[in-house]
């Protein structure tokens, strides 16, 4: 039986709403399911298993419209879906309802529940939410009966308010296949044949490294699995080592050369060192460059210590510096600039 395993699509999301990049990333999300459709095609997967936050949130109708078209370009899968902690199910949501087409499965039980797929002769296995938070290990004593079936788990989860997961337990259940979803970076367990897929798509600056899915091949004694890092970007953590005699121009320059390395990627940018203190950081500056999702200033000023002690022998700057001079030590050096930062603003002002 061969498969992909996709989650956290998180349709209908909007990273980066505001900036000017982010209509690009709205449209990325919404460009991830067709892209795993054709992966389906491609590989000649029997069976698509999304484990839950197939939708950012309660899909509308215009929603699964979508989403059906999409699915009826598969040649050949079916499609497992389970609902997770975002897409979750109720009495009037049109999700539980709405024909997605007639190769495609939502499992709508609370409770764990499966479905046969004779032709395969794979059970899969799964349930879905009916609200923002569950905090019993509903999938910690699940197990694969033994007949001669293949088993596939489906469990969106894994943190103490969306169904905690004792993995160990869960990796001796049985199961031939466990399709893990909610955890938004890519997890492949060694040795035991369970995965997180991760998000598709990055949907966070926090999402940095490639995204993507997975897909494999499970028979009675073969298991297999691939990765497709099949994002449209990814986000990058790209420091820059600030020096004493780095001009503010450079330091941008050096911020312009990282993105045009990766022209489709974006970043957070982090500088660290020290900064000559006449030159200041503009974060809007660096974000006007394009695709630099957050800067974060760790620089500190690198002040002529001798010449601003001796300078302020009389007042609270030279008294400062003195004292923590006498201290040593790379802590009081980093409370000593810092501190000095303060103290010299308020003696400009
Ligand atoms: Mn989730």
């Amino acid at each position: 039986m061969k498969f992909v395993h996709a989650a956290d699509l998180h349709i209908g999301a909007s990273p980066e709403a505001g900036r000017p990049w982010g209509r690009e990333r709205a449209g990325a999300v919404s460009l991830a399911l067709p892209r795993i459709i054709e992966l389906c095609n491609e590989t000649d997967a029997d069976l698509l298993l999304i484990p839950g936050d197939l939708f950012d949130r309660q899909p509308l109708k215009k929603d699964l419209r979508e989403a059906a078209y999409n699915f009826s370009r598969l040649k050949k899968a079916q499609v497992v879906i389970t609902a997770g902690n975002h897409d979750f199910l109720s009495s009037d949501t049109p999700y539980s309802t709405f024909d997605l087409g007639h190769h495609v499965h939502l499992i709508t039980s609370a409770a764990l529940s499966s479905i046969f797929f004779p032709e395969l002769n794979t059970e899969v296995h799964g349930l879905s939410y009916y609200g923002r938070v569950i905090k019993q290990p509903l999938f910690d004593t699940a197990a694969a009966p033994h007949d001669g079936r293949l088993h596939i788990l489906l469990a969106h989860g894994g943190d103490a308010d969306h169904i905690p997961i004792n993995y160990t337990a869960l990796s001796s259940s049985g199961f031939d296949y466990i399709a893990l979803g909610h955890i938004h970076r890519p997890k492949v367990f060694g040795g035991v044949h369970m995965a997180y897929s991760g998000s598709p798509e990055p949907l966070d600056h926090t999402d940095t490294g490639a995204r993507g899915c997975l897909s494999g091949e499970v028979t009675e004694s073969t298991f297999s699995l691939h990765w497709h890092p099949i994002a449209s970007s990814q986000y990058r953590d790209e420091e820059i080592k600030v020096l004493p005699d780095s001009t503010w121009s450079e330091i941008r320059e050096t911020a312009a050369e990282a993105l045009a390395r990766h022209p489709l990627d974006l970043f957070n940018i982090t500088l660290s060192g020290r900064r000559d203190p006449s030159v200041t950081i503009d974060r809007g500056q660096l974000i006007s460059l394009g695709r630099i999702s957050s800067v974060s200033d760790r620089t500190i000023a690198d002040y002529d210590l001798d010449a601003l002690e001796r300078d302020h022998r009389d007042d609270i700057i030279g008294k400062f510096i003195t004292a923590m001079k006498s201290r040593g030590g790379e802590l009081s050096e980093k409370a000593l600039y810092y501190g000095l930062a303060e103290l010299v603003k308020e003696d400009r002002t």
